[in-house]
């Protein structure tokens, strides 16, 4: 493997020859007065530094700026204007070795920052530019604009060079109004077709007043030079403003900038980081990597998405359909910079205005995330390194004869032969076919892991999955050779699926079909799918020449080159370059392992979890965060990496419970069980060679919290699966940042160290060792102890709350009304309890809920009607609680077994349900206790006290 620190990039090299100055255009006029000017420059830095250093008082910015007006005054014909303040300086120089030659020679302004900014490649904090596009830069210019209701369409054209190869010089703007909430901007070569992005995107159904008149937007072309402002109609916030920065739209350099109306900036991932975005010169790199997810670094996915809050609490969002490798900056001007190094610029804005409705018009467009089947929804247990069947199916029994409920078991490669896709060792995993029916007899699921990297050296007619693909041709080929392309994974040489090529699926589906009827697996976990290779492009490397291998411009990727740790990106496929479609490759194979699962289980929903997304990923499966390590600070990374998965749309989201690398510890372990059973996505998972960590390791205080945390968590499941059915229709994200429910509250701006779970609960873990305390911020309102009853009451404060050992601080918030059940060790055995109704009655007003239920497995629920959907509304003032059955298509038993009531007041006298008197208790919380109810919870509900 080559080392973490390998540079491979390389300064582009720009053709100066006296050649280029010939052509009689005003690029090479404009070159030779730069050069001109690079020498008056030289002339006055040489002065400025004397001076500078005579006296060491003196402010050189001021000095500069002098000097610069000087130069102006002079009577240079160079337009420049230098005079801007650090934070809207906009990079002309992002390469590493900036100078002030180079930067001259790029019309730029020259103010060198120390350390010089440009030259800091291997951080993510960018600095200040010392070389800066002046005012006005952008040398396009906009000609026959023309305007329909719905519709502005547009020609811009540069007739001078970039200091980029192949600047597209005549270029096409189209704004459309698609809808009354979104807008599409997409600008492109209109002579020359380029690469765009071959996700399917939702286009908009034709809905009345999708036009300019209707449309929340007002949009603004300025003309010369070119640059666009979108406002919103009501208030004027402009949203969007292009006219800083250098707009650059060459073959391999797609450059625009824009000033944001505030600092709050979300989204933008996969990255570690805080939730809310530092704007101090962050710079976030898009290019799936295999990596430990680590700050300031490209990881496994990329989400070329944000959501912004702006100043009055309203909110819009803002996506960038490109595949390409990219850096995106963001600046306290406030401002962001995208930069990509191929296709096209095709933005989609959303006008919110609320941030779930953001999200909810983000996932309009890219996809509405999956129904997940219902067990998904429980404890899911894997590690890598398990040695046989045995040790798998024991974990399983362990763990439930310590009462911990668990519904899914997992192998690793362990189980196959030789690490080979599609195979199970004979020796050690011989019983994988009995172990997955074992399992089921116990009411539990079990998945196993698939990577894209195949074998190439079985003797040919051994290993069907490579003599397959070769005989239909479809795996990713060298450029140069035309041959599959070779690189190394796990097991030795491998060749990748090109799921571009049209026979891809029945290659896939043929293969898991077939090994499905082996092994009756349960859903796929799908790895590796970056792709990663474990030799940086291929094991005969790279071809030399191509301009794909060594673009003019290498966004900050770790490793430094873009086949770091992946395949050649001049590689082909099918429909593009690698280069192109390289950070499709995890959502394509994610795709495709959901279709096959409905293939090989028909109508039995798939569950696919993969550790490479992009945008559009939701709607075939979930994500885990990859190869975090056992730390305190990779558990507190957790919450803002699942909150920006629900952002991106991919609701069902985890972390590697207790941490994938590094021995964990008890004291991390036991916080990190609480605040995992509350993920959506709940696995615990860990490397080869670490001690096991599943919960029956530890002392007894271990498991009995963890149990405690479990068992919460599914008497919380028909909630969590209402709320997902919510996402699958409307697009609200399950897990969720505070400020989606507070977007008038600056303080939880800020806040990734709780979270919710759709409105009602809000969860506050425990992050420190030796600490029994948790500072939580609660909203304004009353809030309930989900396992006490006790209140909280809050004006919008950060409140300390004892969090013992055994604890985990999850509040109902006041006005909800919530659908529990009787845990059990698994769904399947939980699905058949009783329900139970937690309503948190408001002082003022209605209190509502909702519950979903279906049978938790078909693939056809929602579109054959085969499910319940009901309503629930309770009030303090009219003293009950009622039920509406919305929806009946699911003719199961659902019985409601209990009841609880927070705030009632004081103790009521009496209490009836359905009409008939029931005993109660009533404790000091005011909370007033049900139990033995047998209500037919699909029927109408009425519950009275007085
Ligand atoms: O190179 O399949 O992130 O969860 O256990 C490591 C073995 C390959 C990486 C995954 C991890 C998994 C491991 N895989």
């Amino acid at each position: 493997m080559t080392k973490d620190t390998e540079t491979l990039i390389r300064l582009p090299k720009r053709k100066q020859s006296s050649h280029d100055c010939l052509i009689k255009n005003s690029g090479c006029l404009w070159l030779s007065l730069t050069s001109v000017f690079t020498i008056v420059l030289i002339a006055c830095f040489t002065l400025l530094w004397v001076y500078i250093s005579s006296g060491p008082s003196r402010d050189p910015g001021s000095i500069v700026q002098r000097l610069f007006f000087r130069v102006k005054a002079a009577g240079t014909n160079v337009k420049q204007e230098c005079a801007i303040t650090d934070e809207r300086k906009f990079d002309c120089h992002p390469e590493v070795g900036a100078t002030k030659s180079i930067c001259a020679s790029r019309g730029c302004c020259w103010k060198p920052t120390t350390p010089s900014a440009s030259n800091l490649n291997s951080v993510s904090s960018v600095g200040v530019p010392s070389c800066f596009y002046p005012l006005n830069y952008t040398e396009y210019h906009v000609g026959n604009i023309s305007r329909t209701s719905d519709k502005i369409t547009a020609f811009l054209s540069r007739n001078t060079s970039s200091y980029y190869k192949e600047d597209v010089k005549l270029l096409k703007l189209v704004v459309t109004y698609e809808s009354s909430y979104r807008i599409h901007i997409k600008i492109y070569d209109p002579l020359h077709p380029r690469y765009e992005v071959p996700v399917e995107i939702n286009k908009p159904a034709k809905i009345f007043g999708s036009s300019s008149a209707a449309s929340s937007f007002d949009i603004k072309i300025t003309e010369s030079p070119f640059s666009f402002q979108v406002y919103r109609k009501d208030g004027h916030v402009k949203l969007l403003d292009t006219s800083v920065g250098g707009f650059i739209f060459a073959d391999q350099f797609l450059q625009l900038s824009t000033l944001l109306p505030s600092r709050y900036v979300y989204g933008l991932g996969e990255h570690r980081a805080t939730l809310l975005h530092s704007l101090n010169w962050t710079r976030v790199t898009l290019w799936n990597k295999d990596r430990p997810p680590v700050e300031h670094s490209n990881l496994y996915g990329s989400h070329p998405f944000y959501l912004v809050m702006e100043e009055d609490g309203r909110s819009h969002g803002v996506f960038l359909l490109n595949s390409n490798a990219m850096d995106v900056i963001l600046q306290h001007a406030p401002a962001i910079t995208w930069r990509a190094i191929g296709g096209i610029l095709d933005f989609y804005i959303f006008t919110g205005p609320s941030p779930a409705n953001v999200i909810s018009q983000y996932t309009e467009l890219i996809g509405r995330p999956f129904m997940p089947p219902y067990w998904s929804l429980g404890f899911h247990i894997c590690r890598y390194g398990y040695k046989s069947v045995n040790q798998t199916l024991d974990v399983a029994l362990r763990t439930h004869a310590a009462g911990i409920p668990q519904d899914v078991q997992w192998d690793d490669l362990d189980y196959s032969y030789g690490w080979m896709d599609f195979t199970y060792d004979a020796e050690r995993f011989g019983d994988v076919p009995g172990l997955a029916r074992t399992l089921h007899d116990m009411g539990m699921h079990y998945m196993m892991i698939f990577d894209p990297g195949l074998s190439n050296s079985q003797p040919i007619g051994s290993y069907l999955p490579y003599d397959y693909g070769m005989e239909l041709d479809l795996f990713i080929k060298d450029n140069v050779t035309g041959k599959p392309l070779v690189g190394k994974v796990w097991p030795g040489t491998t060749v990748w699926v090109d799921w571009t090529h049209p026979k891809a699926q029945k290659y896939w589906t043929t293969l898991v079909t077939g090994f499905h009827n082996q092994v009756e697996f349960d859903g796929m976990w799908v790895d590796m799918n970056e792709p990663s290779n474990m030799v940086n492009g291929a094991v005969d490397g790279c071809p030399k020449n191509s301009s794909l291998e060594n673009p003019p411009y290498v966004p900050a990727v770790h490793g430094g080159s873009l086949k770091f740790f992946t395949i050649c990106p001049s590689s082909t496929q099918y429909t593009s370059s690698h280069y192109n479609l390289h950070n499709l490759y995890g959502l394509m194979m994610t795709k495709m392992s959901h279709n096959a699962l409905l293939n090989a289980r028909p109508n039995q929903r798939p569950f696919v979890i993969s550790r490479s997304t992009y945008p559009g990923q939701g709607r075939y499966g979930g994500h885990w965060t990859g190869d975090n390590a056992a730390t305190w600070h990779d558990l507190y990374a957790s919450i803002p990496g699942i909150l920006n998965f629900n952002l991106f749309g991919i609701p069902m989201v985890g972390a590697d419970i207790c941490g994938f690398r590094m021995n964990t510890t008890e004291p991390l372990c036991q916080r990190w069980y609480q605040l995992g059973a509350f993920y959506t996505f709940s696995r615990s998972h860990q490397e080869r060679d670490t001690n096991s960590h599943d919960p029956t390791m530890f002392s007894k205080t271990l498991i009995d919290s963890t149990r405690k945390a479990y068992l919460l968590r599914y008497s919380l499941l028909p909630h969590l699966y209402t709320l997902f059915y919510n996402s699958h229709t409307r697009g609200e994200t399950v897990l969720r940042p505070l400020f989606f429910e507070y977007p008038k509250d600056k303080n939880t701006y800020g806040i990734d160290q709780q979270f919710m779970w759709g409105k009602c609960f809000l969860i506050s873990p425990v992050l420190s060792e030796n600490t029994t305390e948790v500072q939580g911020y609660f909203p304004k309102g009353s809030w309930y102890d989900i396992q006490t009853g006790s209140q909280q009451k809050s004006n919008g404060q950060y409140v300390t709350i004892a969090t013992p050992l055994d604890k985990i601080n999850v509040h109902l918030r006041e006005g909800c009304v919530i659908v529990t059940q009787t845990p059990n060790l698994t769904t399947t055995m939980s699905r058949k309890n009783k329900f139970g109704l937690v309503v948190a009655l408001l002082d003022d007003g209605k209190s509502e809920g909702e519950l979903y239920a279906d049978d938790g497995k078909s693939a056809d629920s929602i579109q054959k009607s085969k499910y319940n959907r009901i309503l629930f509304s309770a009030s303090k003032k009219d003293r009950q609680i009622t039920s509406a059955v919305d929806h009946l298509g699911y003719h199961e038993d659902m019985v409601l077994g209990n009841l609880t009531i927070f705030n009632i007041g004081t103790k009521p006298s009496q209490l009836t349900v359905n009409g008939v008197l029931c005993n109660f208790t009533f404790s000091q919380n005011q909370v007033i206790n049900v139990e033995g109810l047998t209500a037919d919870l699909k029927k109408r509900l009425t519950v009275k006290w007085t």
